[in-house]
């Protein structure tokens, strides 16, 4: 087993500063356990993701480093999960850092610094913008159809 190292998140729409985040924290240790937001949990974070846990489960598991992915259904399973899993670091990327520093007298605490310039919320802009642009496009040529129309009649 070695060292365990553990993290959670929702992990939507995996980009790199997600799993450049998991390479670094299998790198602290021997084992990675990723605990991954439910749908429900995200709700309670007031987060709705783009694909559902199942999915993003599926997508974390087939990552080569992790070595085990169990759901994140609650604020408070750490404590019992770092028992339960024999956790040596809880490791989450730095935008928590000192949030759950409470746990420091059962296991040790990392915050690694985030990859910067992506996140799953810049990549929904992104896309939403596509669409828009592809709707523009769209209005214009049937405006122009039916101005031309016109003409013809
Ligand atoms: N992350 C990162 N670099 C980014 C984006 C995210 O290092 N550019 C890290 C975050 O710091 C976090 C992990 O990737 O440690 C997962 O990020 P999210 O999927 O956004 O997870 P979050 O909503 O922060 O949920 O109990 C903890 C929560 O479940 C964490």
């Amino acid at each position: 087993m070695g060292k365990v190292v553990i993290t959670y998140g929702t992990f939507d729409l995996l980009h790199v500063g997600h799993v450049r985040l998991l390479r670094r924290l299998k790198a602290l240790g021997d084992t990675l356990i990723v605990g991954v937001s439910t749908d429900a949990f995200n709700a309670q974070k007031g987060k709705a993701s783009i694909y559902p846990f199942e999915e993003r489960r599926e997508i974390i598991k087939s990552i080569s480093f992790v070595d085990k992915v169990i759901p994140e259904e609650t604020w408070d399973q750490k404590a019992s999960d770092v028992k339960e899993y024999g956790v040596d670091i809880l490791a989450m990327g730095d935008d928590w850092a000192g949030k759950f520093d409470t746990l420091s007298s059962d296991v040790e605490i990392v915050y690694l610094p985030r990859t910067e310039g992506i996140s799953t919320t810049d990549i929904r802009t992104v896309i939403s913008r596509v669409e828009e642009d592809k709707l523009l496009a769209l209005e214009c040529a049937i405006d122009q159809v039916s101005r031309l129309a016109k003409k013809l009649r």
